[in-house]
């Protein structure tokens, strides 16, 4: 297996693949190595058949408080727009599994956009949810304005990125932001169970709901309406679709191939 600095991989059950931000002393701040490293576990996660579903966390006391501002000091526009690992690292888009976000602590800045990225989120009553990027003369780069702004709305959002105000996890949840709030001793069992649950499904019917949710924050109505309908003309031609309906018939569970 690959040997990485900044993060650890773990397969803490069948189906479910796990990256785990390591960088504690700063509490697991984003640099450019680590944005490198989860890219390529990613895509190592999304290649391997044994995993379904994956989930990206840290530790207790922080998913991420941000990109690295002492890395991010010496950066100059040029070095941002020509070779950014900070830029190429903040999109999933690529990743056809699911991936959930298991937050404990901060989750600031690029931290907070990182797990935005992410299909779902689980979250600890400790976490904390905020972009303060304002606090260094800068604006949310990775997606705060347009992600955030859609979950919470538009005037949550202002004050969150214009006033640096913080959410909490129950806040979070009331807002729509996370999927649920745990114990602080629970939230990382609890996202592997939500994980089991979309791993062991069928992954064929899994990448056609996830793209077709997806595309609702990108087209009218109208076109998310043709796109789900061409998905679903799609799944009839899948071996899991006969499979599934066979075993509700024959009332047994279903098989999944896959295909
Ligand atoms: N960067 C670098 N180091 C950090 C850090 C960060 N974001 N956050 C914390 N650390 C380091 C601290 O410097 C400290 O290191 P030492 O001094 O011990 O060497 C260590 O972690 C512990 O931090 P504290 O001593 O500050 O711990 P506290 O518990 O007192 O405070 C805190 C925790 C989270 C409130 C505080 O550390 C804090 O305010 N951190 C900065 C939060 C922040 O401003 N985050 C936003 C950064 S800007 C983009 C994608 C993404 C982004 C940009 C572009 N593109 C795709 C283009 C993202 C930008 C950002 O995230």
């Amino acid at each position: 297996m690959t040997a990485y600095e900044f993060i650890l991989i773990e397969k803490p059950a069948p189906g479910v693949g796990v990256v785990r931000l390591n960088r504690p002393q700063a509490l697991n701040a984003l640099n450019a190595g680590l944005m490198r490293e989860v890219g390529a576990a990613l895509r190592t996660l999304d290649a391997d058949d044994s995993i379904g579903c994956m989930i990206i966390t840290g530790n207790d006391k922080a998913f991420a408080a941000g990109a690295d501002i002492k890395e991010m000091f010496g950066t100059t526009y040029v070095d941002m727009f020509m070779k950014s690992s900070l830029v190429s690292g903040f999109d999933f888009a690529p990743i056809g599994k699911p991936i959930i976000a298991a937050v404990s602590g901060f989750a600031l800045g690029g931290g907070c956009e990182m797990a935005m990225l992410c299909d779902m989120i689980v979250a600890s009553e400790t976490a904390v949810f905020g972009q303060p990027e304002i606090n260094l003369g800068i604006l949310p780069g990775g997606g705060g304005t347009q992600r955030l702004t859609r979950a919470v709305g538009k005037a949550l959002a202002m004050e969150i990125m214009l006033t640096d105000r913080r959410l909490t996890a129950d806040e979070a949840l009331r807002y729509g932001l996370v999927n649920r709030v745990v114990a602080i001793e629970s939230y990382f069992d609890e996202a592997v169970a939500l994980a089991q649950k979309v791993a062991g499904l069928s992954q064929v019917a899994i990448r056609l709901t996830k793209d077709a949710i997806n595309k609702a924050y990108e087209a009218t109505l109208h076109e998310g309406l043709e796109f789900e309908k061409r998905n679903f003309y799609l799944a009839f031609g899948t071996e899991d679709k006969a499979e599934g309906m066979q075993a509700f018939i024959e009332k047994r569970k279903a098989q999944w191939k896959h295909r």
